[in-house]
């Protein structure tokens, strides 16, 4: 029997290199080995406000963006979240079993919550319906970047209690993914090395999207900071922003990180800020290409007409086992 993947995407913005090296990047090379389903996970993105037009836009982009990154949407199975109501439905179940307490040490919560005016309480319950994702699939494996981990955890917790109270396996208990850091698992911010990249970000200086032309890629990357000492090494601790450089450098060439920092030995950060731009720019340029032929009318809503099929059928036997546990009536 293959593993069961299961991850999502938010389509909160135009997906990050952070988002690419920590997950999607991943998600390619699971699906030969594993039966996939891959996920835009839209109603995430509403617990912060969303324009509708952007947002509608952004949903459409990031799907296309998952197969311009090598899924096949005939292998794995690539859908949007609102589309298999199953997740919202199951969510409201899990959010009875789940404490208050739990959710308010959440780390992700607690950033995002001190950078809005209003906190909703979708933003409180958000790692409930993360949960509810991916349970819904009996799902073995969750490839994500470091910044999940907690909400993991949660899933996990939340799995083994109600397995637990009622003494059989509803729910099978996930295992994270997650890359070490040197393997993209944490892409830090261009501007600000102890902050993660995120494409929510307030600057747009501080994250490269897959989609940013050439030219930007190469503003964005010479303007990143580094430090004063001028050489090129890896220490997370002392030099955090160049290490993060070097990450990506490694990511993109494939080179390890001792390599890289004797092939700059005695170079300054000018021209490795320069042979990384053109790494990228190349690393990204397939992508990007791919992304373009499926922005022509119609292709990505059949892929997602087929996928929300799929998701449908394999999600709904599991609500309807822990409806019927919980007490609640058949379907008529
Ligand atoms: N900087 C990162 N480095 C490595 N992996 C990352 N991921 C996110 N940022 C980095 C991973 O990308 C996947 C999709 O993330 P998400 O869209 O569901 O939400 P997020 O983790 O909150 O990502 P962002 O980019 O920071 O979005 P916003 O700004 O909307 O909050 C996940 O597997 C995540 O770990």
């Amino acid at each position: 029997m293959k593993k069961r993947v299961f991850s999502g995407v938010q389509p909160s913005g135009s997906l990050t290199i952070g988002n690419y090296f920590g997950a999607i990047r991943n998600f390619a090379k699971l699906q030969h080995e594993a039966d996939c389903f891959f996920c835009v996970v839209d109603l995430h993105a509403l617990t912060v406000p969303q324009d509708p037009a952007t947002l509608r836009e952004n949903i459409k982009n990031t799907a296309r963006l998952f197969i311009a990154a090598g899924i096949d949407p005939r292998v794995s199975t690539v859908f949007v979240q609102s589309q298999v109501s199953a997740h919202s439905e199951l969510s409201w179940l899990l959010e009875c079993q789940t404490y208050i307490g739990e959710l308010r040490r959440m780390t992700q919560f607690k950033a995002k919550a001190g950078k809005q005016d209003v906190v909703t309480t979708g933003l409180l319950t958000y790692p409930v319906l993360m949960a509810a994702d991916i349970l819904l699939y009996n799902t073995d494996l969750v490839p994500v970047g470091e910044d999940q981990k907690q909400h993991l955890e949660i899933t996990r917790d939340l799995a083994i209690r109600i397995n637990n109270r009622f003494q059989e396996e509803i729910f099978k208990v996930p295992e994270p993914y997650i890359p070490p850091r040197q393997s993209g698992g944490r892409i830090m911010s261009l501007t600000d090395p102890g902050e993660k990249m995120s494409k929510s970000a307030e600057n747009p200086k501080s994250y490269i999207t897959l989609l940013d032309p050439p030219d930007l890629i190469k503003k964005k990357i010479m303007s990143a900071v580094t430090d004063s000492e001028a050489t090129i090494r890896y220490d997370e601790g002392q030099k955090p922003a160049v290490s993060n450089l070097m990450v990506i450098y490694s990511l993109c060439s494939g080179e390890s990180l001792e390599a890289i920092t004797q092939k700059y030995e005695g170079c300054g950060y000018g021209q490795f800020k320069k042979e990384l731009a053109e790494l990228l720019v190349e690393t990204l340029r397939p992508l990007q290409e791919k992304f373009h032929e499926l922005s022509a009318p119609g292709v990505i809503e059949e892929i997602l007409a087929d996928g929300a099929n799929r998701a449908r059928a394999a999600a709904e036997p599991k609500l309807r086992l822990f409806q019927e546990k919980l007490g609640l009536l058949p379907f008529a």
